[in-house]
């Protein structure tokens, strides 16, 4: 079997035209949606991904503003600006960009940020509401991995999910969202014994361990769906995920590239996050 292959770039530009009319129509009431984005340090990675997510404001006439602080900040600092952030009318979003130096305690920072500004859903707030299925902003790499889904018309109902990874900002809530859309979901992680016994069970495989060619042909049932999260460097420095690709797709049934297939998404959900915030702004 060859894989089709799930086209990120196309359906988030799809998703932002929706998401563009949003905008409008925000606007003519008086309000354009704004998001702050933190960067801290010189992680060549992370400015490259902050300047995708300013663009894709530019593109959908929102406003950004991009906080740029030394690698030596101290957390007071980060933290004052936080607050600041937080009381600021025009800002709707706020987003420090991980990782962030070591001295700073992520959880802390994380915490900070208002739980209605928290566009990346990572407050714990918002991810306790994710978890008991109420109004919250959505995590937007697992986000847009469900979006992703849904345009292709795969549904998680009754599917075994296999997610290999547990980081807190894609592997827990991305099977939590499966699990929210009824499938059935078993988490892999690095001290897991014999990785392949459960992949080879999946419908859909998500690899989010930040391994280049970590999951070959032999992982994967014929013609699962495997959705690829890595964002590795090879050898040549060339961008690639955890997925084989060229192996897999001659076995899997869909499958994500990188780049052009999750990455995307995640910076079209936090677009929509944000708007959601805007929207939700004019009725507090
Ligand atoms: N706070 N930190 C916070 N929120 C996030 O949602 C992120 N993440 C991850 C890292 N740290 C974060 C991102 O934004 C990963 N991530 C991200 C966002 C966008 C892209 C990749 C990772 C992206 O634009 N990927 C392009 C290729 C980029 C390139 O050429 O290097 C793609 O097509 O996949």
């Amino acid at each position: 079997m060859t894989a089709e292959i799930i086209n990120g770039k196309e359906i988030a530009a799809k998703k932002r035209q929706e998401i563009g009319k949003e905008v409008e129509k925000l606007k003519e009431k008086g309000v354009v949606p704004g998001l702050a984005v933190i960067l801290v340090g010189n992680n060549d990675a992370s400015r490259t991904y902050v300047r995708n997510k300013q663009k894709a404001c530019q593109e959908l006439g929102m406003h950004s503003v991009l906080i740029e602080m030394p690698e030596e900040v101290s957390e007071e600092e980060l933290l004052a600006k936080i607050d600041e952030l937080n009381h600021a009318s025009e800002i709707h979003g706020i987003l420090v960009q991980l990782p962030i130096p070591k001295h700073i305690d992520e959880k802390k920072v994380i915490e900070s940020i208002s739980p209605s500004k928290d566009v990346d859903g990572f407050h714990p707030v918002n991810i306790g509401r994710m978890m008991t299925g109420q109004n919250a902003f959505l995590p937007c790499t697992p986000y847009g991995i469900m979006v992703l889904l849904e345009e292709t018309g795969i549904s998680p109902a009754g599917k075994h999910v296999v997610v290999v990874g547990r980081s807190n900002i894609v592997g827990k809530p991305v099977g939590q969202l499966m699990l929210n859309h009824n499938a059935t979901v078993t988490y892999c992680h690095s001290k897991t014994k014999d990785l392949k016994q459960y992949t080879k069970q999946a419908d859909i495989v998500v690899s989010a361990v930040g391994i280049a060619n970590f999951i070959k042909a032999d992982h994967i049932k014929e013609g699962a769906v495997v959705i690829d999260v890595g964002m590795n460097r090879n050898e040549a420095g060339k961008l690639c995920g955890d997925v084989d690709f060229e192996e897999v797709k001659e076995k899997a049934g869909y499958i994500t590239p990188v780049p052009k297939g999750v990455g995307p998404m995640t910076i079209t959900m936090l677009m929509y996050n944000t708007v959601k915030s805007a929207a939700e702004s004019i009725n507090r």
